[in-house]
């Protein structure tokens, strides 16, 4: 059904049940929103939270244990291409909780640090923080992925304080160094550039390339040991 133009609910040749159908999308579209809202404010609230233990880190250690963080909010559109790829079928009745249940990166924070070691230090200081759960964590760092990708991913739920009272939302923390960032970041642009002709030689080489970075992050890591000793 065609929405009616200029905002309006009733335009000439709606019948009854095409202004019901109507209303119903919209109820579903502000439902969805205000679930957006939810995954929204527990990022700001993750967000707080690292930027807490970096200050608290440069004023003790005068160091910062991160260089930046990004953060990103699933689009609707992604939402539901997961969810299907997942093999689930899109309705929208129960969609808020399909989504809850089943995708853990609606809200999604990258914490690019220096060092490797301060990924494990921060990760643990938050996880250690008493309002914060931790529901999953992969290590592809211990355990990198065959095609040489590595993160800590780590699934937390973190109370949200909303009108209606707290709600534990699902947040994807995932951690790198600024190497590991570098690589992931030319992996996705090329895994998403079409027609690529020879995709075994560049997956072949960035696998080379990923055993390469492991070595200078260790390198780097114990470059700041010694200077530190
Ligand atoms: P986007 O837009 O980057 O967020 P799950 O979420 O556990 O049900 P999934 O998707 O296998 O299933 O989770 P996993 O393994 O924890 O990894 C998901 C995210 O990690 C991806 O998000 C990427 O951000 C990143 N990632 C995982 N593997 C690779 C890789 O080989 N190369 C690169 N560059 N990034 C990777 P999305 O869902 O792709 O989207």
């Amino acid at each position: 059904m065609r929405p009616p133009a200029g905002g309006m609910i009733l335009e000439t040749g709606m019948n009854g049940s095409d202004v019901y159908r109507y209303i119903e999308l919209l109820e579903t579209g502000k439902k969805f929103m205000q679930m957006m809202n939810k995954y929204r404010c527990a990022i700001m609230e993750v967000e707080t939270k690292l930027n807490v233990l970096n200050a608290e880190f440069s004023l003790q250690y005068d160091r910062n244990p991160f260089e930046s963080i990004e953060t990103r909010l699933k689009s609707p559109v992604s939402i539901l291409e997961k969810l299907t790829r997942k093999g689930f079928e899109i309705h929208e009745e129960g969609l808020e909780k399909l989504i809850e249940e089943n995708l853990y990166d609606v809200a999604g924070l990258r914490v690019v640090c220096a060092f490797q070691e301060d990924i494990y230090a921060l990760s643990d200081l938050l996880i250690g923080q008493d309002d914060i759960r931790l529901i999953r964590t992969k290590d592809y760092i211990k355990h990198p992925k065959p095609n040489g990708y590595r993160s800590l991913h780590q699934i937390l739920e973190i109370p949200v304080f909303l009108k209606e009272g707290k709600t534990f939302v699902k947040v994807e923390v995932q951690f790198r160094t600024i190497a590991m960032d570098f690589w992931a970041s030319v992996d996705h642009r090329l895994r998403y550039k079409k027609d690529v002709t020879n995709e075994q030689l560049i997956t072949d080489r960035l696998r080379v390339c990923a055993d390469v970075i492991e070595k200078l992050d260790e390198e780097m890591q114990s470059i700041r040991n010694m200077i530190e000793a």
